[in-house]
């Protein structure tokens, strides 16, 4: 799918520092080096896209302007970056909405990704290499389907096909959670761990036949489309190559979703899936997280058309540590705006103390807040800040 341009940052002045760029990794609960497998080699990062069925919300421009710092760090410490994001163009969630509203999935996919498009060339954030609908990769995921088959992985259920966790040795080693909550967050998250006939309720399924108003492929399960971790695993396999050096996501992924696209690649291909899992924080509002089925949601679209500076909307999300929820509150811009203001304000060159000050905060974990507090000091002293913002935050002044 045709994704969007945003200017590639302007490099920066080296520091004289090694860079040592390092996040928190859900899976081993501690601070991980994130870099290529080989110095030759480009870091693989594998970001889960939207599902496009209703705009963009502050809770995802979150996750992408985080995942958009981490890409630029890269960038900045001399790595080139391999970025490949999906598109949930088939699942429940959006042909459920289809029906609601009469209009064809189809419609509402294109519209909706075309906006998200916007949004995020509005934010700046770097677009990825390679953007994959779920529906451009049947192919591979019926190649990965076929291997997790011939490793007697998978199993029929009334015309669909389910993946047999037994298979999967490492289980759990994503969100070390255990059975009872694994399976409540299968019921919350899209599985269907009641159903009669399956081997374990927390199975998931790999293949379903499609309704009458949904897309179907042929496939040697009989005619249907992709269950949903099974899409992200086939995208990053063949576009990214595994192990990959960074799975991104919110939080609300690491169960089930990365826990199952984790388990289907480590099946079929025999290596672990993501050396480092990294997972964002959630934007709340109104005291509950933000999400489109709540419906109590703060569009990007919305702020822009009311004539709010997207470098202020950056500069909010950034405010916060990429880990840690938020409440989204009118305020927040308000605060994000007077900064902007007071970095926009041209001065005298930037010592390089400063730009090793910058980058030692974004190498800890990507501690925005931190990074953002010394450039208040510096535009304070008369620095100018605007190259370094543009570059290394992607706050464009
Ligand atoms: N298509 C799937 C991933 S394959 C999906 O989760 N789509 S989504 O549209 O629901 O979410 C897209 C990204 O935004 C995910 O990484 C999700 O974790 C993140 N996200 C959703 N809501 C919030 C929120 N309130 N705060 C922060 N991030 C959020
Ligand atoms: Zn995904």
């Amino acid at each position: 799918m045709e994704s969007w341009t945003v200017p590639a940052p302007a490099p920066l002045v080296r520091s004289g520092l090694a860079p040592q760029v390092r996040v928190h990794d859900t899976a081993s609960g501690s601070l991980q080096p994130v870099g290529p497998r080989e110095p030759t080699e480009p870091v693989r990062i594998y970001a889960c896209g939207i599902t496009p069925y209703d705009a963009t919300h502050l809770g995802h421009a979150h996750t992408y302007v985080s995942l958009d710092i981490l890409h630029r760090v890269l960038l900045d410490a001399g790595h080139s970056v391999r970025l490949v994001q999906n598109i949930t163009d088939i699942d429940d969630p959006l042909f459920a909405r289809a029906r609601l509203t009469g209009e064809p999935w189809q419609h509402i996919v294109a519209r909706e990704s075309g906006l998200f498009a916007e949004d995020m060339a509005a934010l700046r954030v770097l677009p990825p290499l390679a953007y994959v609908a779920a529906s451009e990769a049947i192919e591979e995921v019926r190649a990965l389907i076929a291997m997790l088959t011939d490793k007697a992985a998978t199993y029929p259920l009334t015309g669909d096909l389910y993946f047999d966790l037994t298979a999967d040795a490492a289980l759990g080693e994503i969100s070390h959670l255990s059975t009872p909550q694994m399976t409540a967050l299968s019921a919350a998250r899209g599985g269907d761990p009641g159903r009669v006939g399956k081997r374990d309720p927390r199975d998931p399924l790999l293949w379903q036949q499609s309704a009458a108003d949904e897309p179907a492929w042929a496939s040697p399960w009989g005619e249907g489309r992709p269950g949903w971790h099974v899409e992200c695993a086939a995208i990053a396999a063949h576009y990214c190559g595994l192990p990959l050096d960074v799975q991104f996501g919110g939080r609300d992924l690491i169960y089930p979703h990365h826990e199952m696209s984790a388990g289907h690649a480590r099946v079929a291909h025999g290596v672990p899936f993501a050396r480092v899992f990294a997972h964002s924080a959630m934007v709340w509002f109104e005291g509950e997280k933000m999400s489109k089925s709540l419906g109590n949601l703060v569009l990007v679209s919305t702020l822009r058309a009311t004539g709010v500076d997207p470098a202020t909307i950056r500069l909010a999300i950034l405010a916060h540590r990429w880990r840690e929820d938020w409440e989204y509150t009118p305020e927040v811009l308000t605060h994000a705006d007077r900064r902007r203001q007071r970095w926009a304000i041209p001065g005298h060159a930037m010592p390089a103390t400063v730009l090793a000050e910058v980058r030692t905060c974004l190498w800890d974990d990507l501690d925005t807040p931190a990074a953002l507090s010394v450039l208040d000091g510096a535009a304070a002293a008369g620095t100018d800040v605007r190259g370094v913002a543009a570059t290394l935050l992607g706050v464009g002044l």
